[in-house]
């Protein structure tokens, strides 16, 4: 062949191969399957321990409340709270609440210890930082620890009959099979980490019976009120 047909083949091969390969570098830049989202899922839910609770008139009550804490800085409520799926959760649990609790479980009697464990976290533990002891069952907390423990079970309180160190729960229930549990202590922030590998719509709830006393033994109240110690888990 000439050097003028050489040549034009030459152009058309490097001007056909540069499109085939601007062709597959769009395909693959422009059309991305949906990606997923990466790295972790923070929440952080506080809970406060004195909100005018309206909802009864018979019974004037501060009651104790979940909040998720968005991302302003602002509470919201917890009524509502989505998760993603297959994804690392990190959850923050600030308790600015007080006081140990003799009761756990589904009934005011009941001092079942299931809701005494961590259930459902990585390495089925939660860490708790800045975990305070009570000075006596009614006094304000003082702080022993900066480290967090790490905590797999929370212990009937020793020396007492003041009932665990634990003033709330926050746990997912599906038709009545605990998927999570983590319990929390009273001025302490309490961290795991989870992961919920199947979607579809759940129950969180407290188990601590911290409602209206004078009602069901504290299954009353914010217990049965959604948004403050119940509500549903979307997993999505
Ligand atoms: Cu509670």
């Amino acid at each position: 062949m000439d050097d003028k047909v050489f040549y034009a083949l030459v152009t058309a091969v490097v001007v056909i191969g540069g499109i085939g390969i601007g062709v597959a570098y769009s395909y693959t830049t422009s059309h991305p399957v949906s990606a997923p989202a990466t790295g972790p899922y923070y929440l952080t839910l506080v809970i406060t321990p004195s909100n005018p609770y309206i909802y009864n008139s018979t019974y004037e009550h501060n009651q104790p409340s979940y909040f998720i804490l968005a991302a302003n800085n602002t509470l919201e409520s917890a009524a509502n709270i989505v998760l993603p799926a297959h994804r690392e959760i990190v959850l923050t649990i600030i308790d600015y609440d007080s006081g140990p609790t003799p009761n756990i479980g589904n009934t005011s009697t009941s001092n079942t210890t299931i809701f005494t464990k961590v259930i459902g976290t990585v390495g089925g533990v939660e860490y708790q930082y800045n975990s305070t002891i009570p000075l006596s069952k009614y006094s304000n907390n003082v702080t022993t620890l900066q480290k967090p423990k790490v905590i797999s079970q929370i212990n009937w309180y020793g020396n007492s009959s003041w009932g665990y160190n634990i003033t709330h729960t926050f746990t997912i229930i599906n038709s009545g099979q605990i998927l999570v549990n983590i319990p929390t202590w009273g001025g302490s922030t309490t961290l795991a980490y989870l992961y919920l590998n199947n979607t579809g719509t759940y129950t969180w709830q407290c188990y601590v019976p911290c409602g209206l006393s004078e009602v069901n033994g504290g299954w009353s109240g914010a217990m049965t009120t959604v948004g403050w110690m119940t509500g549903t888990v979307v997993v999505d």
